[in-house]
C-alpha cells in the first residue's frame, strides 16, 4: 500500500534501508512464513488408521488432494527440501496420514504439517475409498488442534468430482479449509484470473470454505513464499502462535 505522507524517492534511500522505510504488514508475514519454514522440518509419524494418530500437541495443518496434484512437490517447495514428501509417481499407493514436524524436533515443533493420503485414482477399490473416507472424517471431526485443511487443485483442470465430494466432507465435517492452484505455469497467466474467479464462485456455495484463492506453482516457486505467510497469519489469528525466534 502506498501511503501518501511517504514522499521518499525509493532511489534517495540507501540499499539496506528498504526494510525500516517500506515494511508492510505483508512483508512481516512472509519473513515470519519464510522463517517458520525454514526451520527443521521432520517426519514423525505415519497413521493408517484412526487409532494409530499421535497424541494431539502442536497446531496442525493438512494438505489434502487428488493424486497427482503436485502435493508432494508443493511440501517439498513449501520446506525447501528436495524430498520430503517422496514425490511418487505411483498415485494412490500411500493410504496413510504422515506428519512432519516443523519449527523444532518432534514434541517441541511449533506446528505440525499433515500429508493426507491422496484420493480420486480411478484405480482404488470401493471398499478401500470407503475406508479412507471415514479415517478422513474422523480424524477431521476429532481433531481440535486441527486448524485448516489446504485443498489442493489442479490449476489445469479446476474441480473435478471427487474433489467436491472431498469439499462435502470438509463441510461436514465443519473443517475450515482453502483452496490452494498447483502447477500454475502450466496455465497462461492471462487465464489465471477466470480459473480462480470460477473457483472463488464454487467456494462460495460451501460453508467451511475460505473464500480466497491462492495460485502456486513448485515449479517455478511462485506463490509459495505467500503460502507460508498465510499459514503464518493463521497460526496467528488462531492464538496458535509460536513463540518468536
Ligand atoms: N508444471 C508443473 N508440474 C508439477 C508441479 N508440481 C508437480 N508437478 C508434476 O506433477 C506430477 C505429480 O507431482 P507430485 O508432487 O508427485 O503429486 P502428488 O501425487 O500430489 O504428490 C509430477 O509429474 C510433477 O512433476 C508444478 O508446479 N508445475
Ligand atoms: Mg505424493
Amino acid at each position: 500500500m502506498q501511503d501518501s505522507g511517504n514522499s521518499g524517492d525509493p532511489q534517495e534511500q540507501p540499499a539496506d534501508a528498504g526494510a525500516t522505510v517500506s515494511e508492510t504488514v505483508d512483508e512481516r508475514l512472509l519473513e515470519a512464513g519464510r522463517l517458520l519454514f525454514a526451520g527443521p522440518c521432520e517426519f514423525f509419524w505415519a497413521a493408517n488408521n484412526i487409532s494409530s494418530l499421535p497424541p494431539m500437541g502442536a497446531p496442525e495443518i493438512a494438505f489434502a488432494g487428488r493424486s497427482n496434484v503436485g502435493k508432494s512437490s508443493l511440501l517439498n517447495a513449501l520446506t525447501n527440501r528436495n524430498s520430503l514428501a517422496r514425490t511418487s509417481n505411483t498415485p494412490g499407493r500411500t493410504q496413510q496420514l504422515n506428519f512432519f514436524a516443523l519449527g523444532g524436533p518432534p514434541g517441541e515443533e511449533k506446528l505440525r504439517l499433515v500429508d493426507m493420503p491422496g484420493y480420486g485414482y480411478a484405480a482404488v477399490a470401493k471398499n478401500k475409498v470407503e475406508a479412507w473416507t471415514r479415517m478422513m472424517r474422523s480424524y477431521m471431526r476429532g481433531r481440535a488442534t486441527l486448524m485448516r485443511v489446504y485443498m489442493l487443485i489442479d490449476a489445469r483442470h479446476g474441480f473435478k468430482p471427487p474433489d467436491l465430494e472431498m469439499m462435502e466432507l470438509l463441510d461436514q465435517c465443519a473443517q475450515s479449509y482453502q483452496i490452494v492452484l498447483t502447477k500454475a505455469d502450466a496455465i497462461k497467466r492471462a487465464e489465471e484470473p477466470a480459473s480462480i474467479a470460477k473457483i472463488e464462485a464454487e467456494l462460495a456455495r460451501h460453508p467451511a470454505a475460505y473464500p480466497l484463492v491462492l495460485a502456486t506453482s513448485s515449479r517455478e516457486s511462485r506463490g509459495v513464499p505467500e503460502l507460508r505467510a498465510a499459514i503464518w497469519q493463521l497460526l496467528e489469528e488462531q492464538g496458535g502462535l509460536p513463540e518468536a525466534g
